[in-house]
């Protein structure tokens, strides 16, 4: 009997299998313009660092939407295009990857040191991240030329890459290093950083791939897609900023740096939204600081009060209010509600 659980192992080992032909394919390109071997070797490196070691829900989304959408109608051909794309959002994934951990002076990354911290990468660490960005369109190109939705693939990943940014921006903007401000930062403020710097790119993206792949182009499928997926990856992130703090960096594979970088994180600003005029005094003069007892602080002052607890309430209210969209979705446009129950699923009460 084929269960379950077999079956989503199966997906994923043919999945993995995908990378070190696409990694191949990228040296071959390097071969191609007679690149020095060092350079060969560094760009192995790079890709075999940075590219394969995360959960792989973004890209296997793809996979699992398309099969969704076309049932056993979706050839082993199609099904391998998919894998594809899917390991490009990986690729995406792994451009902003190398790049924020430089930007958050973060430590270590998917159980391992950030790229940019390991002998001798430093700021090559930036071209390292755009040849990442690049391999995206070697492979749009090489796959997807030929389709009548090629140039759709390539804007929105353009698209998708440009909103990403634009997040990137009013997050870093959001927590200079230099000047603690609290008063910055509000719940709106937040919602609109997480929608962009990490809704699009981590949920809009893959399942819109899936839906031109599956030959579903209109515009109220991509709408009923948006208003459903921007809020799941608003979730995603609120769950991201929680673990910064409460995950074990053991289990999560990265130490957060959140509280010293001074973050406009969903708990700062459930603190700040409930904390008594001392309390704010304690986190004004710690928030922000280069500074593990300062850190300390602020921890206290959320396990004060009891900010876990209010996260608990949000995660189990957020399923409701999801679930909800997802029972109104129309099928008619041709997208699926299992796409989106899949995509929760994934990520409901995570821990890592
Ligand atoms: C996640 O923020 C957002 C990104 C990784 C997007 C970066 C965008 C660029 C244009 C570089 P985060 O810093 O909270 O993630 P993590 O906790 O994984 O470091
Ligand atoms: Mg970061
Ligand atoms: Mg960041
Ligand atoms: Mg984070």
């Amino acid at each position: 009997m084929v269960d379950a659980k077999s079956v989503k192992e199966a997906n994923r080992k043919a999945f993995l299998d995908v990378f070190p032909e696409l990694a191949n394919e990228v040296l071959d390109e390097l071969r191609k313009y007679n690149m020095p071997e060092d350079a060969y070797e560094w760009t192995k490196q790079n890709l075999e660092y940075n590219v394969p070691g995360g959960k792989l829900n973004r890209g296997l989304s793809v996979v699992d939407t398309l099969y969704i959408l076309k049932g056993d109608a979706a050839t082993e051909e199609e099904l391998h295009k998919a894998r594809i794309l899917g390991w490009l959002v990986e690729f995406l994934q792994a451009y902003f990857l190398v790049a924020d951990d430089m930007m958050d002076a973060s430590i270590t990354r998917r159980g391992q040191p950030c790229w940019y911290r390991k002998d001798g990468v430093g700021t090559i660490a930036i071209n390292d991240s755009f040849i990442l960005e690049s391999c995206i369109f070697l492979f749009l190109k090489k796959y997807f030329k030929g389709t009548s939705y090629y140039i759709d693939l390539v804007e929105l990943f353009h698209d998708v890459s440009f909103q990403t940014q634009l997040g990137q921006l009013c997050d870093l903007i959001t927590a200079p290093e230099d000047k603690v401000d609290l008063s910055k930062f509000s719940p709106q403020k937040h919602q609109f950083i997480v929608i962009y710097k990490t809704a699009y790119y981590s949920f809009y993206l893959p399942v819109v791939l899936a839906l031109h792949m599956a030959g579903v182009h209109s515009e109220e499928a991509f709408k009923q897609c948006h208003d459903i997926l921007i809020p799941l990856g608003e979730y995603f992130q609120v769950q991201d900023d929680y673990l910064d703090c409460y995950g074990d960096p053991a289990f999560i594979g990265k130490i957060g740096t959140d509280i010293q970088d001074n973050k406009c994180s969903w708990l700062i600003n459930q603190a700040l939204v409930i904390a008594s005029p001392e309390q704010r005094k304690v986190l004004d003069e710690n928030y922000g600081k280069k500074d593990a007892e300062a850190e300390a602080k602020v921890k206290q002052l959320y396990l004060d009060l009891n900010i876990e607890q209010i996260y608990k309430n949000y995660e189990n209210k957020s399923y409701t209010e999801l679930r909800t969209l997802i029972d109104q979705v129309d099928e008619s446009t041709g997208v699926k509600k299992q796409v989106f129950i899949e995509f929760m699923d994934k990520i409901y009460k995570r821990t890592k």
